[in-house]
Parts: structure tokens; C-alpha cells; sequence
């Protein structure tokens, strides 16, 4: 166990920095009370906010050429969540981890709840994995898998969901995530048809094995692995799927899965107005399905993304519960620095989504004022929020500088001898 563990060690690394976040506090307490914002509102609402941690992601991702492994990368699903703790026990809002299986299957898995009841861990959403072959399979996902052509085939790729089912239930999640990689890479070589009617076919065997309390949550996807064609490629399919299958199935939206300089937010919008909103996975992305830390590249729109929500939440929206999820590679970074500041992000951008005037813009939309509609927007989105964000964090046991406080606990260099270097941690497949 390394000194991050200790309690104390964050409240230490607390005291210096707090005489100077109560200024930044008490400044910025006193400016949006002029536009009569209470700060304590919102201190609040970023305290309750919730993100949950994929096991995929404390691991170095890498890309299909190649993968260049950190220091003392966590080998097992154990060592994730040893992980996973450490991020929640600095941002305070990363309670849930989302697994992913067969990659953190072990053959005691009330051995994975009790490591993640001791770290104060709860689970989110269970991924289930048909687009890969694990060692020893019998039949191969090459050509698909809810959706292949042959019937064995899809028996395997169904069995292999209600396994997940089985694991996700002794862990205590409550919801299942698909994604499928299958579709075709040539004109003709699928039935465009044929093979989503064999999808709602073995989704609904699925479907039909959910326990009461959970929901299946549809991950969609326009390309990658297959580049032609893609069963569930856009949102439009996902929700006819979602329909088609009940009401306990839902869409998850990742933001990497959509053509360029697609309209997220509006799919957020009708995805919201037809109670077929399940969640998000969180990223950002310049070209395609980058899987990069979470508002790095386009925070303007992961924050139009929660004006969406929030105006949800604010009109009383029926049906209305995402998950939220962060789901991204880190090639480059520390995955524990890299999380810990997309947690922030995304976090960030649920406040300043709070902040915008909603009266005043509905006033704006029904006059047609475009320019001042937009400056509403603007006017919370160039808000820093920081010291809001690092408030909640401090109230709530964490760290008023996470990053910092992480550098110099020397996490990686103690485990150094405990985890030496693996082939298999991580994964270059988000
Ligand atoms: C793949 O592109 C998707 O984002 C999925 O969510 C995938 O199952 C996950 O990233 C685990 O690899
Ligand atoms: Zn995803
Ligand atoms: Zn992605
Ligand atoms: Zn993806």
C-alpha cells in the first residue's frame, strides 16, 4: 500500500493549497451572486455528480501498431480497482467502475466485489466483448458475432451476454452494454436486412434474460472494425432497436462513434424526448474513434452535449437517468492522471451546463434573438468553475488538486517492484 491510500496524505496536500481556494471561492461566490447563482448550489449539484471509470481504461491503450507500456500498469482486475480507488479517492466522483469481460472474468468473482466493497467501490454498466476471439473458443466472431451467419456462432455470442449477466449480478451492476463490431468491409458482402433482423433476434434472447431492475444499453458505432458497413452504425438504427426490443433497452451514445462534426447534442436532445437515453461513454476525438481524454480537443461541445442534459433535468424530463461513463485510451499519458482529469472535465461541464440562464434563453429562442441566445450559452461556458469543482472535492474527502497530489505520492515508483511489466495489461482495443 502506498501513502496515497493513507487518508492522511490528501488532507496534507489539502492544507497548503486551501487559504487560496477560499479566495478564489469567495471571489467567485461573490460574482455570481450578482446574477443571483448561489455557489453553494452549486457546490452541491458537483458533489452528487457521478462518473464511472472503465477497468479498460487504467491500463495503457495503444494502437494497432503499437502499445508502449507505463510503469507499473495494473495486471489483473484486482490491480485495476486498486486503481480505480486511487482515482476516486482524489476526484470523489468516480464511485463506479464499469468491467468488461472476458477480460475481468476471474473463477471467484464475489472475490472482485468484496476488493471493490473494501475500496468503497460500487459497478456501473458490465460490457460484454464478441469482437475478439478468446483462447479456446469454438466458433470465431471473424464474420460477426449476435449477427453471424450461422446460428452456433450466435448461440456462442448470446451465451457469452448472459455470462455477463451472471457476473454483473454478483457484483451488483445493474446494467448491460453491447457493442458489436460486426457489419462488412465490401459492398454486397452482407445483407443489410438479413443481418439486423438476426441481431433483434439474438438481442431479444438477450433481452428477455435481463432481471427485472436492469437495463441493456445499445452501443452504436459507424465504423471500425468493420469499414463498409456497420449493423448498428448510427443512432437512428440504435433506437429503432431499442424500440423493437422494450422498454428496458436504451441507447448509449459514445462520443467517437459518429461521423465528423455530427450534431451530438441534438441526438442527446431526441434520444432524451423518446426515454431512450441510457448513458454515455465519454471521450473526445479529432477524426474518428480517438478514444482522447475527455474535453481535450472539443469542450464546447461536450458542454452543448450537457446543456442538453441539464435542461433535462431542469424541465423534469420523464424517464430521465444516464449513465454516465468515460470510455478512452491512453497511449501517452499516465491512465490514473488521465482519468482523473476527464473525470474533471466532464464533471466541469455539468456545472457550467448549470449555470446557463435557462429562463432568460427560452425568453431568447421564443423571440428568435439568435445572437443573445448564443451569448447565454457562452456566457456559462467561459465561467471558470474551477474553484467550484476543487470545493466539491474538498468537502467531499478528496483532493483540492489531484494531479499534484498524485505526483507526489509516487504511486507508480512504489508499485514498481510489486507489478513489474506485463504483455497482457492494457489493452489497445476501446
Ligand atoms: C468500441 O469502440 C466501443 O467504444 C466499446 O465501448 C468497447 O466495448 C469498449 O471500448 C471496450 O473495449
Ligand atoms: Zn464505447
Ligand atoms: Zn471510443
Ligand atoms: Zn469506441
Amino acid at each position: 500500500m502506498t501513502n496515497l491510500l493513507d487518508i492522511n496524505f490528501i488532507d496534507d496536500a489539502n492544507q497548503a493549497l486551501k487559504p487560496q481556494l477560499n479566495r478564489e471561492y469567495q471571489y467567485l461566490g461573490e460574482k455570481l451572486a450578482t446574477q443571483n447563482v448561489d455557489i453553494e448550489d452549486l457546490v452541491s449539484a458537483a458533489q452528487q455528480f457521478e462518473i464511472a471509470v472503465p477497468t479498460w481504461g487504467v491500463g495503457t491503450g495503444g494502437t494497432r501498431f503499437a502499445r508502449f507500456p507505463g510503469v507499473a500498469e495494473p495486471r489483473n482486475i484486482f490491480e485495476k480497482l486498486d486503481d480505480c480507488g486511487v482515482i476516486q479517492r482524489l476526484v470523489k466522483c468516480t464511485p463506479k467502475v464499469s468491467p468488461h469481460f472476458p477480460w475481468d472474468v476471474v473463477d471467484d468473482m464475489t472475490a472482485v466485489k468484496q476488493q471493490a466493497d473494501s475500496l468503497g467501490l460500487g459497478f456501473d454498466a458490465v460490457n460484454s466483448n464478441t469482437f475478439q476471439d478468446q483462447q479456446g473458443q469454438i466458433h470465431s466472431y471473424k464474420y460477426g458475432s449476435l449477427t453471424h451467419t450461422q446460428q452456433a456462432t450466435r448461440e456462442q455470442a448470446i451465451q457469452h451476454n448472459l455470462d455477463c449477466i451472471a457476473y454483473g449480478r454478483v457484483l451488483g451492476s445493474k446494467a448491460l452494454t453491447v457493442w458489436v463490431g460486426d457489419g462488412s468491409n465490401h459492398p454486397g458482402q452482407q445483407h443489410f436486412s438479413r443481418a439486423l433482423e438476426r441481431y433483434l433476434d439474438s438481442a431479444r434472447v438477450i433481452y428477455n434474460s435481463l432481471p427485472d431492475d436492469w437495463t441493456m444499453f445499445i452501443e452504436h458505432k459507424m465504423f471500425e472494425p468493420a469499414f463498409y458497413s456497420t449493423v448498428i452504425q448510427d443512432w437512428g438504427t440504435n433506437i429503432l432497436c431499442a424500440l423493437e426490443l422494450g422498454e428496458k433497452a436504451k441507447s448509449l451514445v459514445d462520443l467517437g462513434h459518429h461521423a465528423p462534426n455530427v450534431n451530438i447534442e441534438m441526438i442527446v436532445s431526441r434520444l432524451i424526448q423518446f426515454k431512450k437515453l441510457a448513458g454515455f461513454h465519454f471521450n473526445d476525438s479529432k477524426y474518428g474513434d480517438d478514444d482522447l481524454d475527455s474535453g481535450s480537443i472539443n469542450p464546447y461541445q461536450q458542454f452543448l452535449i450537457f446543456n442538453e442534459l441539464v435542461d433535462a433535468e431542469y424541465r423534469k424530463a420523464d424517464s430521465f437517468n444516464p449513465a454516465y461513463m468515460l470510455d478512452q485510451s491512453h497511449n501517452v499519458t499516465d491512465p490514473i492522471e488521465s482519468l482523473v482529469n476527464s473525470a474533471e472535465s466532464v464533471q466541469r461541464s455539468f456545472v457550467q451546463a448549470k449555470l446557463v440562464n435557462r429562463k432568460a434563453l427560452y425568453a431568447y429562442q421564443d423571440d428568435n434573438d439568435a445572437l443573445m441566445a448564443s451569448n447565454t450559452l457562452k456566457a456559462a461556458f467561459h465561467t471558470d468553475v474551477s474553484p467550484i469543482l476543487a470545493m466539491a472535492r474538498l468537502r467531499s474527502g478528496g483532493a483540492i488538486n489531484p494531479i499534484e497530489t498524485y505526483r507526489k505520492a509516487n504511486y507508480r515508483q512504489n508499485l514498481k517492484e510489486q507489478r513489474p511489466a506485463s504483455q497482457s495489461s492494457g489493452s489497445g482495443i476501446v
